[in-house]
């Protein structure tokens, strides 16, 4: 018997997502809360994360029962040694997300020095150099492409197994890695952890739970430091470092007499170039002989983070709005590269004109459109996308179009440089402003939604909690169009703070949400804490510091809850991955590490209590830096 529906003020917090929520119902059109429902209850064992698949002489399943049937797998693994396996691999398949889209820019890099990637350039030479000299290389009087080509050679070489420390290392506080090197935990190359991870995890490798722990946290470093940093710095190298700009979110966005094309995905290297398209003299031609004012390009979940901080281009929502933004009907192409982007999306698709576009040869679809991206053709290709836009826009329906909502304002664009230069060109005032108590600490929130969870109701609530608290909040990946539709990324946002923080933002003019960008920016988070305890003369968990994650859903934020926690950074996340039927490993996650790394994960799902938790460490961690609470 099908269950009844829940209303969906129930689902979302958002009018917009009530509304399209609604308009899927009486459209007929399946969403991801309708196969929440369907899935539920989940299978305990692994939700438990009890079950191993490793071999073919399982499938094994553990008791969660002491003293149950099932105490060990065929093979004789127990429930701590299949936990922490299945973990393991979890991790190793975030980090390799990251890291291949970092590896995607390497290779953009190299087609640029080759000369073989029209349309794509060296647009911030000056970071090219920065980084560059950061990394040991030779910059002085040198040519912009030697240099990009030595620079290319190192992050390949980051990838490999030739290295004892990945380059970025370099930024990490002396104390840190020596934690690291200690427990022999410090990142040598992307591809050889994940590698690793994988070698370990196959039936007879690595059989203690503690160990294959240890290897995830170095995986996961892996992907912080260098995966996910290659891609953040090349990124800002190849399409420009980020600078603060205005704009607008929500699904209000989209335009009812325009060409809508959202771009939805992670890696700016398709978008970027579908964007330069649309913003041709002669495809806005076109798109107007087809009856349109124009063409509008917005953003879905990370590709729209990056084109959000570098070229302002509006939000139309997060990983939960990605099947209500077609349901507006309004939406004439869905261009995708890869990661986060529902399979469902092909039927969503189908059920109205819009065009389902995929681009990433390494993440086809069924029922897709496929337009093959490469730096030698994306030009070209881009162009193809757009005409198919234009194309679909002639077939709409404007009697199935309901846009629920008018956009929100948003500022967007704090790169660490950004941050800097707003500063003065140090981080003196932050700093001063921290030790005067007037912002007590950070809290980076980020990551996903997750149906398991109210959308958007634990991001935007941690958020406002935090910022009452006078804890200044940077915001990276989904939660970026939450905290914009809330109001925290103006700085009117700011009458929601504390009375220190509202007096910061208002001398700097900055809101008391700062985004600063996609999944893979969590890289700048990380550097900027390294930068600070630098500055310190501290370690990175001496810091009153935060990551959390209330309504994370993906591999990929476990990698980065994980890296933050081994960089000495502690993590609050709203729900727990599946590793509660080992008390070894769930006991490691939530203080263990703290003896070994000094930080460790919270799980605590009400924003109000994680947020005392929070103060509670942070106050801590201020006495002990000498500072009032
Ligand atoms: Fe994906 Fe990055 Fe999560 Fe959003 S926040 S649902 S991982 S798009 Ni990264
Ligand atoms: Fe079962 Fe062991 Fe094989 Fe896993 S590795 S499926 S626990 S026999």
């Amino acid at each position: 018997m099908a269950k009844e529906l829940k209303p969906p003020q129930e689902l979302s917090i958002w009018e917009d997502a009530q509304k399209m929520i609604e308009k899927a119902r009486r459209d007929g059109v399946e969403t991801v809360w309708d196969r929440y429902e369907q899935q539920s209850p989940h299978c305990t064992f692994c939700e438990l994360g009890l079950t191993c698949k490793n071999c073919n002489m399982g499938p094994c399943r553990i008791s969660p029962k002491e003293g149950g049937k099932m105490q060990r797998g065929v093979c004789g693994a127990d429930a701590h040694v299949i936990v922490a396996r299945n973990f393991g691999r979890f991790v190793a398949g975030g980090a390799a997300g990251h890291s291949d889209h970092g590896r995607d820019l390497i290779e953009v890099l190299e087609a640029i020095v080759e000369g073989k990637a029209p349309g794509y350039q060296i647009s911030d030479e000056a970071k090219l150099r920065r980084v560059s000299a950061e990394l040991g290389i030779n910059v002085d009087g040198r040519d912009v492409m030697d240099v990009a080509r030595d620079l290319m050679d190192i992050c390949y070489a980051d990838f490999g197994s030739r290295k004892k420390e990945v380059g970025f290392t370099c930024r990490v506080p002396e104390k840190r890695k020596e934690i690291w090197r200690k427990l022999g935990i410090m990142p040598r190359g992307v591809d050889r952890e994940i590698a690793e991870m994988m070698h370990r995890t196959h039936m007879g490798c690595d059989n203690d739970a503690p160990n294959t722990l240890l290897h995830a946290a170095r995986t996961s470093l892996a992907d912080g430091w260098a995966g996910s940093m290659i891609g953040t710095e090349l990124s800002d190298i190849i399409f420009g470092t980020p600078a603060p700009s205005a704009s607008r979110a929500n699904l209000g966005v989209l335009k009812a007499d325009h060409v809508n094309l959202l771009v939805h995905g992670h890696n700016p290297v398709v978008s970027e170039m579908v964007l330069a398209a649309a913003r041709e003299p002669e495809m806005i031609a076109k798109a107007k002989a087809a009856g349109a004012a124009g063409i509008n390009i917005g953003g879905l979940c990370c590709t729209g983070n990056e084109l959000l901080m570098r070229q302002g281009i509006p939000m139309a929502g997060n990983h939960l709005m990605t099947e209500l933004a077609i349901v507006t009907g309004a939406v004439d192409a869905m261009v995708v590269d890869y990661q986060c982007i529902m399979p469902s999306l092909v039927q969503t698709a189908a059920c109205y004109h819009t065009k389902f576009i995929t681009t990433a040869d390494k993440a086809k679809f069924t029922g897709a459109t496929h337009v093959s991206f490469h730096p030698d053709n994306a030009v070209k290709q881009a162009r193809v996308v757009v005409e198919m836009a234009i194309e679909a826009y002639e077939r709409r329906d404007q009697g199935r179009v309901e846009i629920p909502c008018e956009p929100v304002d948003i500022t967007t664009g704090f790169s660490i440089e950004a941050l800097l230069s707003a500063l003065g060109g140090t981080l003196d005032p932050v700093l001063d402003a921290v030790k005067a108590g007037k912002i007590r600490g950070f809290t980076a929130i980020v990551g996903c939604n997750n149906p398991r969870i109210k959308h958007d109701s634990a991001n935007v609530g941690l958020a406002k909690a935090l910022i009452k608290k006078d804890i200044l909040v940077l915001a990276t990946g989904c939660v970026t169009t939450a905290a914009g539709k809330a109001g925290l990324l103006m700085p009117e946002g700011a009458s929601m703070a504390g009375p220190g923080l509202q007096e910061v933002c208002g001398a700097l003019g900055i809101p008391p949400v700062l985004h600063m960008g996609s999944c893979v920016d969590n890289s700048r988070v990380i550097q900027l804490c390294a930068a600070i305890a630098n500055a310190l003369g501290v370690d990175i968990s001496d810091l009153p510091v935060w990551g959390a994650s209330p309504e994370w859903y993906s591999e990929k934020a476990v990698a980065i809850g994980l890296y933050c926690v081994a960089s000495g950074i502690p993590v609050q996340i709203g729900t727990p991955p599946h590793i509660t039927g080992s008390d070894v490993v769930t006991n490691l996650a939530l203080s263990g590490l703290e003896d070994l790394v000094g930080a460790a994960f919270l799980v605590e799902a009400d924003p109000e209590k994680a947020a005392d938790i929070m103060d509670e460490r942070i106050k801590a961690k201020r006495k002990a830096l000498g500072l009032s609470e």
